[in-house]
């Protein structure tokens, strides 16, 4: 995911290495050299994430940070302090000033990507949710400020794990403190309790003796309830494999011992934040609103919310120079469903078929009904190539997935047709996305049907 970065710091050599590790994994960088230079450049940048130094003349790190979470306008922006090793009061202060997390200096890689790579993807969820807000007050049935994101962690419940039983129970109560916690020190029953409960966050230990804590994690991932349960792992801080191989993983964080108690609560507080978020964007809007906003059949975005939406989405892709694609699909032959089975038996297809595009795409992709039996996604910070790979798996899966049916027939395998259109950062409009789409998705019906083609980018 591409983002941009703000560094903050007084020292010309700080900022000169940080710009230069983060540009080597393709963000961009904007620098500022004192906190006063930071807020004009978040006013006018809307940088992703900051990097914020604690200890700089004129307004320091704190100060900057508190006035970042004040307005309104940059509030959502998380901002990552930078302190010295052992400034432990540093980090109730930057706690107390609304820091998201803290980085310690010298800064080493892995913790820098693993929290930086964290925390974007968090702000993308936010921003989606936000633009959804948007959308809904312009539309009239949301008021403005009645926000569906939040940043309440309140009641949130988190298991941990670790067979060491007195850092065990001192982890539990820093994190009882503000959660529900279910501490578990024999690791065997771990994987039960995960199932049989429902969790926000679970910390597994990598330091027990007689189970691997990340096989354990692995297992946890690869459940089907589980798969969205952020993990964060407490390893050895020699432990690099461990480390590397956990977040190679998937794994969300990682913490190291001996487990600094405020650094827990920050990334414990983001790993659930995100989680949120991810669950309000999949929730599709089940509240009051959802009547106007979404289809009857199938409960996805209906067409009036998904054109005012992407008129939003395109002037923000535009703005902050963000790819943006949009596929339009098509069943084929879809009238011969109706005709052959009857009106309900296509109204299951649809249902089915609107599924499979929800299951194939990722949550902060918007799915609308756009028409009959017409749908279009809509894929913020989506390149071109990425976007054509997601028509391609909807396509197959779509090609090989009978839907079933209540009809004696049983089931009934159908095609669909795809166009994929993407966003011209020389000028574009959502109309233009739209119809260049629709034009595809034409060329894919005359050239035979199920098929994917790509619109000319102009
Ligand atoms: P093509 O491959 O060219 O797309 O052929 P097609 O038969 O899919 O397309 P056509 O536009 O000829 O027919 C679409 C049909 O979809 C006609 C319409 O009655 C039906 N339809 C539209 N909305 C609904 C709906 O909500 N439920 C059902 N069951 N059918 C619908
Ligand atoms: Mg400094
Ligand atoms: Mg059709």
């Amino acid at each position: 995911m591409t983002a941009l970065i703000l560094v903050v710091d007084d020292v010309p050599a700080n900022v000169k290495l940080l710009e230069a590790k983060l540009n080597n994994e393709y963000y961009d960088v904007v620098t500022a050299k004192d906190g006063f230079e930071a807020l004009a450049v978040m006013k006018e940048r809307h940088p992703d994430l900051v990097l914020l130094d604690v200890m700089m003349p004129g307004m320091d790190g704190f100060e900057t940070c508190k006035k970042i979470k004040e307005d309104e306008s940059m509030s959502h922006t998380p901002v990552v302090m930078v302190t010295a090793l052992t400034d432990v009061q540093d980090r109730i202060r930057g706690l107390d000033a609304g820091a998201d997390d803290f980085l310690t200096k010298p800064i080493n890689d892995t913790a820098l990507f693993a929290r930086v790579k964290s925390l974007i993807r968090m702000k993308g969820l936010l921003d989606e949710l936000r633009l959804r807000d948007k959308t809904g007050s312009q539309m009239g049935i949301l008021d403005e400020g009645q926000n569906s994101f939040t940043s309440d962690v309140s009641g949130a419940r988190i298991l941990v794990v670790d067979d060491d039983s007195v850092q065990l129970k001192r982890l539990a109560q820093v994190l009882g403190a503000h959660y529900q916690v279910e501490a578990v020190d024999q690791p065997e029953s771990a994987q039960n309790i995960a199932e049989a409960n429902d969790f926000d966050l679970v910390i597994v230990s990598t330091m027990m003796t007689d189970m691997d804590g990340l096989r354990l994690a692995s297992h946890l991932k690869s459940h089907e309830n589980l798969r969205h349960v952020p993990i964060i792992m407490i390893v050895d801080e020699d432990d690099e494999r461990a480390l590397l191989k956990g977040l190679e993983m998937g794994l969300n964080d990682y913490l190291v011992t001996p487990v600094d108690h405020n650094e827990m609560l920050a990334r414990v507080k983001t790993q659930i934040r995100r989680k949120r978020f991810q669950e309000a964007l999949k929730s599709n809007y089940k509240q009051s609103i959802s009547m106007a906003i979404t289809d009857g059949l199938t409960g996805l975005y209906n067409r009036h919310y998904l054109n005012t939406h992407l008129n939003n989405m395109v002037r923000e892709s535009l703005a902050k120079n963000k790819p943006l694609s949009l596929l339009i699909m098509d069943m084929d032959h879809f009238k011969q469903v109706n005709d052959t089975y009857g009106h309900d038996v296509g109204d299951q297809v649809l249902q089915a078929l609107s599924k499979v595009i929800v299951n194939a795409t990722r949550g902060s992709d918007l799915v609308a009904r756009f028409g009959g039996e017409e749908f279009v996604v809509l894929m913020p910070e989506t390149d071109f190539k990425p976007a054509l790979d997601a028509a391609e798996r909807i396509r197959r899966t779509v090609e090989k997935t009978p839907f079933v049916v209540t009809h004696e027939v049983g089931q009934i395998l159908k095609t669909i047709s795809i166009g994929a259109s993407t966003l011209n950062h020389m000028g574009d409009s959502g109309e233009a996305l739209l119809k260049r789409a629709d034009t595809a998705l034409y060329q894919a019906k005359n050239g035979g049907r199920n098929k994917v083609v790509a619109a000319e980018n102009v």
